[in-house]
């Protein structure tokens, strides 16, 4: 067995016991300056729980679930479907295979916006076996269904075009959102801005934790909360482990909101939330009593209205367009665990500093990135760490668009691309990078 195949069982192993899943690099989304946003409605709450309801009727007269492969979820399915048609939206049922079973996910566009930034919202549709899974997902999926009917009701005309899916099989481990993700063409998948995940957003003994994969989604839903003076925590619960993570994997900003499943509510986040502390946020988590009983209606309201508030101000901000980019395609060959190799660009003609938001595209090819550095070295020599290596993160290739900070820099110049692999076996090379003003 050659040593990078036991190196990745290690890796798996250690993956399996820690639960971890390796993500790639950050991606910021630049929010810009928005245009004169409308502003987001209140999400009646009384209208979500009546999609719960519906959806707990499915569970009910189908074997008590809304399962993969079982006829519960294909009647969810065919509810939400029923409802974004009489809404106006254009619906798409994208069919795949999994454990030998026909799953579905729905996609839903609403008509208009800059069909060259789209702003994606989802949500898993399916239960587990075991029960008819309202908290999770009925409840993002409800949570973001009334949203998109809230969107035809408006008759909101945002700059961007906005998409919906509800995702199948993601109890079986996000088959169904990789599956789309894997089956959206390159040139599509650049024009997503940003996806939004919902997953989870009513348990019982609620918590309050907002996505921080990326800093401008994170704000966005931080900025909410502050308008009703609701604490939230970062969600680290669920890295890598739903249905935003295949879209994190392409470089695809990511965002979204969650209140809890089976981690234990402290005494401190108690205090500030309210209720149970030493007890899980979600006791019915995977279990046949997650049933509409199962839900906290105000944890489900302020995230269905926090939802709306995302999308009304991501949706309607104004497309601020990328400015002059520069692009190194030469390989660079990485020698393995030796020093560091660099790929340079130079960089003329842009007046002043380089801006807050430096858009850094980086494609390089490598057997095991977790054995790679990568850094951004200003002209004046100032490196800006866009990437460190990571014992776990066994996965082929860096392919990433970074966000750097670099208003102190001097635009012209040669910039350069840093790479370094410190660690023994796998090797690769700087495919190619690219600098976006
Ligand atoms: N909803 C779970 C996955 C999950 C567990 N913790 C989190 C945190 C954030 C998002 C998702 C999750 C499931 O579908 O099994
Ligand atoms: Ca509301
Ligand atoms: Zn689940
Ligand atoms: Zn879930």
């Amino acid at each position: 067995m050659s040593f990078s195949v036991s190196r990745r069982l290690a890796a798996a192993t250690a993956l399996a016991v820690a639960g971890l899943l390796s993500t790639t690099a950050p991606a910021a989304l630049a929010v810009p300056t928005a245009a004169a946003a409308p502003t987001p409605p209140d999400i009646p709450v009384a209208n979500v729980k009546a999609h719960l309801a519906q959806l707990q009727t499915i569970a009910t007269n189908n074997g008590g679930n809304r399962a993969h492969g079982r006829t519960g979820y294909k009647a969810s399915i065919d509810y939400v479907k029923g409802k974004l048609d009489a809404a106006g939206f254009t619906t798409t049922l994208q069919t795949f295979t999994s454990s030998g079973a026909t799953g579905y996910n729905l996609i839903a566009d609403w008509p208009g916006g800059d069909p060259n930034s789209v702003l994606m919202t989802g949500a898993h549709l399916d239960s587990v076996t075991a029960g008819p899974g309202i908290n999770d997902n009925g409840s993002g999926s409800a949570g973001i269904l009334e949203t998109a009917l809230a969107v035809s009701r408006a008759g909101l005309q945002p700059t961007k075009h906005l998409r919906f899916g509800w995702w199948g099989a993601e109890e079986l481990g996000m088959v169904g959102s990789k599956y789309y993700v894997n089956n959206l063409p390159a040139a599509e998948r650049a024009k997503i801005s940003g996806y939004l995940n919902f997953d989870m957003i009513g348990s019982p003994n609620p918590g309050y934790f907002v996505y921080d994969d990326d800093p401008a989604l994170e704000k966005v839903f931080k900025d909410y909360f502050a308008t009703v003076s609701i604490p939230t925590e970062i969600e680290t619960e669920g890295d890598g482990r739903s249905d935003h993570a295949p879209f994190k994997n392409v470089g695809i900003p990511v965002g979204g909101l969650f209140s809890g499943a089976d981690y234990t509510k402290t005494a401190a986040q108690a205090q500030k939330w309210g209720g149970t502390s030493g007890q899980a946020f979600d006791r019915c988590y995977h279990s046949s009593c997650d049933t509409s009983a199962n839900i906290n209606d105000t944890a489900l309201d302020r995230n269905s209205d926090a939802i709306a508030y995302a999308i009304w101000t991501l949706g309607a901000g104004t497309t601020v367009p990328p400015g002059p980019s520069f692009e190194n395609t030469a390989d660079v060959a990485i020698p393995d665990a030796g020093a560091a190799v660099t790929s340079p660009i130079t960089v003329s003609g842009v007046t002043g500093n380089a801006p807050a938001t430096l858009k850094v595209d980086v494609n390089i090819v490598h057997t095991w990135r977790g054995d790679l550095v990568v850094d951004l070295v200003a002209p004046d020599g100032t490196a800006y760490r866009l990437k460190n290596s990571s014992s776990n993160d066994s996965a082929d290739n860096v392919v990433a668009t970074y966000t750097v900070n670099a208003s102190s820099e001097v635009a012209n110049g040669v910039w350069k691309l840093k790479v370094q692999d410190v660690a023994a076996q796998d090797t690769g090379y700087i495919n190619s990078w690219k600098l976006t003003f």
